[in-house]
Formats: structure tokens, C-alpha cells, sequence
């Protein structure tokens, strides 16, 4: 009865984090990493620390709604969680959303903000969700040209000041779906001191504690669908911390992201400020969207890490028939699957940020703005898959302890489900790929270039047949697209998924290889080529030839 198993442990996620800092000195100017790095190892720190200490102690805890004070009167007030309450100060102090809009480092900026959001995100319990909506916000406003909204909201929300920090909320879904936002029902009114109203129920709304939203309304008389909505600006509360005409209905029940106060909201004449015009809501919406969808990356790809770190470490202590299970070929067979698709969903994820940060700088050209309106989708799509497969296989490389509580092992699969979920399902998401490849697929064209390019530089044998088969997906996702779209809509959107995450699988594969190749010759380290191999074996092209008959038949519907 003496036996004490020893829980797995983090290091400095920063310093431990080999794929993050070998892509680091890859990418960045060096002047630029040597300033960053002190930063990023303090995040590394505190990740693997004193959060990380902190979240498995706050594990029970979860947010509070108090509908009514003791004298009858509403209140509607949302306690969150200690760990919350911390995040908040590190998040506004370390600019985990400044970072990408203070430039100082010009087109890196993003990239150097990611990095800073991906060692943050895996210890603090979902506060990426209020800090991927601020993030999401201050981008809308500074392109809406609303200078006034600009003046009085973007200085909050870009501060790193925590007493001034404000977040923002992302009001979209109603009842009528979380998909189809043009079916919105939430009407705009104007009162008779021109002031606008919004009425409605909102029905998943994302950290309801923050200060602002930016949401979604009919104005009265305008047409139905996405293009009669228009974007409007919220400020929950009063000078006097009321909230303003929102009642907080209920908080939603969840399988994971529970330390999120998701709330059903009733609006009954809030008072909303227009963003830009009175139509083309949904258009103007899509840059929160993207941003949002960016997050939601990077978020996947920080879980994988966090996932793999601890399944890793506990391999490395604990004994199983009279060895470590470190030693076990088929346990390490198993960790480096994990770990090869964790690093190939990484270089996807910090790919889009790089395209984002050089739009955001207003350096991107024409090829790469296409690219990135496809690539967002993809990578949100592809690495949301990725992350719930390798949570719930590092689950299983616990044993029995991966499905207990108190280890705080569960919430990894729980929290990563989510992510193929919000801000938009996979599906959705594989539709809106289609969209962004545009009629003639130039889209399309520029990725498949862009691979091709890269592949002509890999000059190690293995490495270029895995560049090799990246090449070739596409090949057979190009053929397939001529097909599918000459027999028509249904087949195109039947096969959309498996398109999609071809598209996703050979871009990971082939930014893997190109960084393998670059880590072999300047670093004289074997691993990310080693991971890409692995990964190049793993299913890159999904495509097949099923079509929807077959599922109509399949399904008898
Ligand atoms: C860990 C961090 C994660 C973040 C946490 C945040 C938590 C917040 C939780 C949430 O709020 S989840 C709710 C998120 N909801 C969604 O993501 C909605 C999913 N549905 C879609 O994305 C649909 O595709 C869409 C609502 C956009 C479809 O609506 P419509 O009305 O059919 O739009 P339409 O006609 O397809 O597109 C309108 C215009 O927007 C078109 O441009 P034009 O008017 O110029 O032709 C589109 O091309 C454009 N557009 C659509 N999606 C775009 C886009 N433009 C750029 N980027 C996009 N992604």
C-alpha cells in the first residue's frame, strides 16, 4: 500500500516548447525574438506555474449568476472564477490582445501576439474566449471608420492597464441558429429622442461579464436575411453598474468551457450605437468573425501542446510491467502521433497569423489576402478536429486516470470539443472554404502554388516525398473540385468537409516539411522531421468519391 504515483508536472512552457521556439527563430528577425523572449519565457513561466498551480486548485469552482439581491430587487450579477479574476490582470498586463495592435515589431506583431496567447490559453481556463472577442472587436471598430466608437472603446480594449481594460462581447446566435445568422429575429427601434433599441433574445452569449458587445439587429422595416441586419454596439451596464434594458435569463449548462459565463440574454430596449450603416450586418461582422476564428486556432494548437506535455512527462514516471511506459514502443508510438499532429497544426495556426499580421500592416498582397480568406477557415476547421482527437487520445494515455476529475485531465477534452463548435462548425466552415475559393478557385491555385514552391526546396530524400504528398493531395483535391462541380451543387457540398480538410492537411504537412528542412540544416535537429514523416503517414489526402445519393440512401432520408 505504499505505492505513491507522481502526478505529471510542467516545466516553463516557453522554454519547453520546442516546436514554438524553433519557429520563433525561423520566422522573426533575430533583434526582434532577443526582445520578445524575456516576455514570452515570464508567460512560459507563469503557464507552467503559478496558473497552472492555481487551475488545478479552482478546478470545482465555476461562474455565478445572482439574479436578485436580498430586497427583491434584479441584479443579474455573474461572479466568475478566482483564475478568471487573475487572467484578466495578466492577459491586460502582458497585452495578450495589445501586442498584435501596438506595432512595434510592424507585420510580427500578430505573430508575436499569438505566442504570447498560445502559452497564456492552456492555463487559464477559456479566457481566451472573452480576449478572442475583444481582439475580434477592436479589429471591427478600427476598420468600421466609426471614429467616435473608435475613440470611445478601441483605448480600453487595446490597454494594458487592467483598472481601464474593457472586453467585448460577440452577441450572434439566436434561437433561430448559430449558423444561419441572417435568420436573426433581435429588432432595432429607434425612440423618440433618436436613440436606437435593440429587443430580442440573444441565446449563447459568449463571457456575458464583458463591458461591450458588439451584436446583431433588425432595424424596423428592413429586408429579411444577412443583409437587412446591422452591426451595433453595446455598453452593458450604467454609470451606476446596472445593466441597460439586458436581462441575463439563465447561464448555459456545458459540456466543457464551464469556467465561461455563456448566458441566454433577453434585450428589451438596450440602447445600441450603428457600427457602420444600417444594412449588411453580417458582411460587417466578418472581420471579428476571422480574427475570432484565428483564436480559435491558436487555442487548438496550444491544448495539443498542453495535451502532449502532460501525457509525455507522465510517461516518463510511470512504470507499467516492470518499465517506464516511456520505454514502451507502443506508448511512444502512440505520444509521437500526438505530437506530430500537435506540430503540424502549429506551423498551420502561426501560417494564418503570419498572413494576418502582414494584412493587418497593410503588406499583404493580392495572393496572399486570397490565401488567407481561404486559409482562416481551413486552419479553424482542420486543427478544431485535431485538437478533441489528441485531448481525448491523451486521455487514454492516462488510463483510468485521464477519465477522473481531480486529476484535471477531463477538462482538456471537454474544453477542446468546443472548438470545432463555435464560431462556426466544421461543416459551416468547409462551406465558407468554397466561398472563399471564389469562382475560378485562383484561391485554390495560389495554395497549390505556394506548396509546389515549397516542396522545390526540401532536399532531403524523405522530407521531399512527404513535400511530395502534400503536392499530390492537392492534385487530387483540384481534380475532384472539376468533377464535383460539374455534376453539381450537391455533390460540391457533400464533399466540402473532405475537400476541406485535404486543403488542411497537405498546407500542415508541407509549412512542416519546409520548417524540417530549415530546422535540419540550421539547427542540426532531426525532430521536426521526424514529426513530419510521421505526419505525411497519418491521412493527408481525405478525399473519396462518395456522393450525396449515397448518403440519402444510406440514411433513407
Ligand atoms: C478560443 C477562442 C475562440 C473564440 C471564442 C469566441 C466565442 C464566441 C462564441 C460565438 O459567438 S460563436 C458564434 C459564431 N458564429 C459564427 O461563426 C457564424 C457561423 N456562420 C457563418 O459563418 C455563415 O457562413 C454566415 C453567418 C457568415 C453566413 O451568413 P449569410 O447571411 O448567409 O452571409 P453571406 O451572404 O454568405 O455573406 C455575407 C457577406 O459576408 C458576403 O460578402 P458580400 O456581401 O460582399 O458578397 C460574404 O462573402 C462575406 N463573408 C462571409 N463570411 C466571411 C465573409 N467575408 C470575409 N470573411 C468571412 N469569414
Amino acid at each position: 500500500m505504499s505505492f505513491r504515483q507522481p502526478p505529471p508536472s510542467l516545466g516553463n512552457q516557453y522554454e519547453d516548447d520546442r516546436s514554438l521556439r524553433s519557429y520563433l527563430t525561423r520566422t522573426l528577425p533575430p533583434e526582434m525574438l532577443r526582445e520578445i523572449e524575456p516576455a514570452l519565457t515570464e508567460m512560459g513561466r507563469l503557464a507552467g506555474g503559478e496558473l497552472y498551480r492555481m487551475q488545478l486548485a479552482d478546478r470545482s469552482n465555476e461562474p455565478v449568476l445572482t439574479q436578485w439581491d436580498a430586497w427583491g430587487n434584479r441584479v443579474d450579477r455573474i461572479e466568475v472564477t478566482p483564475l478568471w479574476r487573475e487572467a484578466e490582470r495578466i492577459a491586460a498586463e502582458h497585452g495578450v490582445v495589445a501586442a498584435a495592435y501596438e506595432g512595434r515589431h510592424g507585420a510580427f506583431s500578430r505573430v508575436h501576439q499569438c505566442a504570447l496567447a498560445y502559452l497564456f490559453t492552456p492555463s487559464t481556463d477559456i479566457y481566451s474566449c472573452p480576449l478572442a472577442m475583444t481582439d475580434g472587436a477592436a479589429r471591427t471598430l478600427l476598420g468600421s471608420g466609426n471614429q467616435a466608437l473608435i475613440e470611445r472603446a478601441v483605448p480600453h480594449l487595446l490597454t494594458r492597464d487592467p483598472g481601464e481594460f474593457w472586453t467585448s462581447g460577440q452577441w450572434m446566435t439566436e434561437l433561430t441558429g448559430g449558423s444561419d445568422v441572417g435568420l436573426s429575429e433581435a429588432v432595432a427601434r429607434r425612440d423618440q429622442e433618436g436613440v436606437w433599441r435593440l429587443y430580442g433574445r440573444k441565446w449563447f452569449t459568449s463571457a456575458t461579464t464583458s463591458q461591450m458587445a458588439l451584436t446583431l439587429a433588425r432595424p424596423e422595416g428592413n429586408a429579411p436575411g444577412g443583409q437587412g441586419l446591422a452591426l451595433f454596439y453595446v455598453e452593458l451596464r450604467d454609470e451606476a453598474g446596472r445593466l441597460r434594458n439586458i436581462q441575463i435569463n439563465r447561464l448555459k449548462d456545458k459540456l466543457g468551457t464551464r469556467k465561461v459565463p455563456t448566458a441566454e440574454l433577453t434585450l428589451d430596449g438596450t440602447p445600441a450605437t450603428p457600427v457602420k450603416g444600417m444594412t449588411d450586418g453580417v458582411r460587417n461582422i466578418t472581420p471579428m468573425l476571422n480574427v475570432t476564428r484565428l483564436w480559435n486556432g491558436i487555442s487548438a494548437v496550444s491544448l495539443m501542446r498542453r495535451a502532449v506535455a502532460l501525457a509525455v512527462d507522465y510517461a516518463r514516471k510511470r512504470v507499467a510491467f516492470g518499465v517506464s511506459i516511456a520505454r514502451k514502443p507502443l506508448h511512444m508510438d502512440t505520444l509521437a502521433g500526438m505530437q506530430a499532429e500537435a506540430e503540424a497544426a502549429f506551423q498551420l495556426a502561426f501560417y494564418v497569423a503570419e498572413l494576418t499580421g502582414l494584412s493587418e500592416a497593410g503588406e499583404i498582397n493580392e495572393e496572399e489576402a486570397l490565401l488567407l480568406r481561404l486559409l482562416t477557415p481551413v486552419m479553424k476547421l482542420t486543427t478544431g478536429k485535431q485538437a478533441v482527437a489528441v485531448a481525448s487520445e491523451a486521455l487514454e494515455a492516462f488510463g483510468g486516470a485521464g477519465y477522473v476529475e481531480d486529476t484535471g485531465l477531463p477538462v482538456l477534452l471537454r474544453d477542446s470539443q468546443v472548438l470545432p463548435i463555435w464560431e462556426g462548425t466544421t461543416n459551416v466552415l468547409s462551406l465558407d472554404a468554397l466561398r472563399a475559393l471564389g469562382s475560378d478557385n485562383r484561391a485554390f491555385q495560389i495554395l497549390k502554388t505556394e506548396v509546389g514552391r515549397s516542396a522545390e526546396s526540401i532536399r532531403e530524400s524523405d522530407l521531399a516525398r512527404a513535400a511530395r504528398l502534400a503536392q499530390e493531395a492537392l492534385e487530387h483535391a483540384e481534380s475532384w473540385l472539376v468533377r464535383a462541380k460539374a455534376e453539381g451543387p450537391a455533390s460540391l457540398e457533400a464533399g466540402a468537409r473532405r475537400f476541406s480538410m485535404t486543403l488542411g492537411r497537405a498546407a500542415e504537412l508541407a509549412l512542416l516539411v519546409k520548417h524540417a528542412q530549415w530546422s535540419q540544416d540550421q539547427e542540426a535537429d532531426g525532430r521536426a522531421a521526424a514529426a513530419a514523416k510521421r505526419f505525411a503517414r497519418s491521412g493527408i489526402d481525405l478525399l473519396t468519391d462518395g456522393n450525396a445519393d449515397e448518403a440519402r440512401v444510406l440514411l433513407g432520408l
